[in-house]
C-alpha cells in the first residue's frame, strides 16, 4: 500500500535525521584483542573488575574509551610517549592504563595462528595501524617500556576494511610467545593529525594439532558508546509508529486516514527534532571539543 510504503520512509528517513546530526563522538580502539580502555568503558563487560576499578580510581578516562589520541607524534612515538605511559599515550587523564597488573581483562589467542584484529571505530581515519608484541621475556608486574616490545611490528596495515563498526586486520600471530604477554596497537592517521595508542592483554596458549579456533579468555565486550542509546531510541519510536497500526486502524474512519496519518508523521517528526535539539544542547566534554575541531570535514557515524 502506497502510503504504508511512504510512511515507513519517512519514519526510516527521520530515525536517521537526529544520528547524522550529532557531533562525532570519538575515534576508536582494539575490541578484539580487547584493550584496556574499551574493555573498561562503562559500558564494556570488565567495567566491574579489579583492574578496571583501579585503572579509574588512578585515573582512566575511560568513558571515552576511543579517544587515546595525542596530535603531531607524526611517527615519532618512541621519542613522544615516555616509558611506563605507553599505555596511556602520555596522557594524564589516562593514567590508570598503565598500571603493571597480571589481571587486566584479557584474550586468549593461538600463537602463529591466523587471527583478524578488530579496532572499533567511531569515526572512520585514514592511516596505518601498527601491532606490537612484547618479547619473550616480559613482566606484567612491570610498566610497559619500548624495551618491553619487539622493534618491528609483526603487523601493520593500511586503510584497512570497515566491518559491523570495526576495523578488519586479517594477519598472523606472533610465533614463540606463551602466557601473559601485550600487544601494542598503534594508529596513526593520514587525513588527521593524530596517533591513538592502545595495550591490548593477550594470554598465549602453544598452537594445537585439531587446529581449534583462538577462544577468548573472558565473554568478549562489544564497547557501546552513548551513540547506541539514541540509535535504539530512534528505532523505537520508529517501531512503535509502524505504519501498519495507524493505516489498519483508521480505514474504519471514511475518509480520514490521509489526515491521521499526516498527523502521525509530524507527531514522530517532532518528537525526533526535540530529542536531537537537546543532545545539541548537552556541552561537549573537554576532549570532544578538540575532537570536533579536528574531525569537522570527515564526520560520519557508523553506529
Ligand atoms: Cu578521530
Amino acid at each position: 500500500m502506497p502510503v504504508r510504503r511512504l510512511l515507513a520512509t519517512v519514519l526510516v528517513a527521520a530515525a536517521t535525521v537526529p544520528l547524522a546530526a550529532t557531533p562525532a563522538a570519538a575515534h576508536g580502539a582494539p575490541t578484539d584483542p580487547v584493550s584496556r580502555a574499551a574493555a573498561c568503558g562503562p559500558e564494556g563487560r570488565y567495567a566491574a573488575t579489579s583492574a578496571c576499578r583501579a585503572a579509574i580510581e588512578a585515573g582512566a578516562a575511560v568513558r571515552e574509551w576511543d579517544n587515546v589520541r595525542v596530535a603531531a607524534i607524526n611517527g615519532r612515538d618512541r621519542e613522544r610517549i615516555p616509558d611506563g605511559e605507553l599505555c596511556s599515550g602520555g596522557l594524564s587523564a589516562y593514567r590508570g592504563l598503565d598500571l603493571p597488573r597480571t589481571d587486566w581483562p584479557s584474550t586468549e589467542l593461538t600463537t602463529s595462528a591466523t587471527f583478524t584484529f578488530r579496532y572499533r571505530t567511531t569515526i572512520e581515519h585514514r592511516g596505518t595501524f601498527r601491532l606490537y608484541v612484547t618479547k619473550p621475556d616480559y613482566d606484567p608486574r612491570k610498566k610497559l617500556t619500548w624495551a618491553d616490545l619487539e622493534s618491528r611490528p609483526f603487523l601493520t596495515r593500511t586503510d584497512p576494511p570497515v566491518r559491523a563498526g570495526a576495523y578488519q586486520l586479517a594477519g598472523r600471530l606472533p610465533a614463540g610467545r606463551s602466557g601473559r604477554h601485550l600487544i601494542y596497537t598503534i594508529w596513526q592517521n593520514s587525513n588527521t593529525p593524530d596517533t591513538y595508542y592502545s595495550c591490548s592483554d593477550v594470554v598465549f596458549r602453544g598452537a594445537k594439532a585439531t587446529g581449534s579456533p583462538p577462544k577468548a579468555a573472558a565473554p568478549k565486550s562489544a564497547p557501546r558508546t552513548a551513540a547506541s542509546a539514541p540509535a535504539a531510541t530512534g528505532s523505537a519510536v520508529a517501531a512503535a509508529a509502524d505504519p501498519g497500526v495507524p493505516v489498519a486502524a483508521v480505514t474504519d474512519l471514511g475518509g480520514r486516514w490521509p489526515v491521521l496519518a499526516g498527523a502521525a508523521v509530524v507527531v514522530v517528526l517532532l518528537l525526533l527534532i526535540g530529542a536531537s535539539r537537546r543532545r545539541r544542547g548537552a556541552p561537549a566534554p573537554v576532549g570532544r571539543q578538540c575532537e570536533v575541531r579536528n574531525h569537522r570535514a570527515g564526520r560520519r557515524r557508523i553506529w
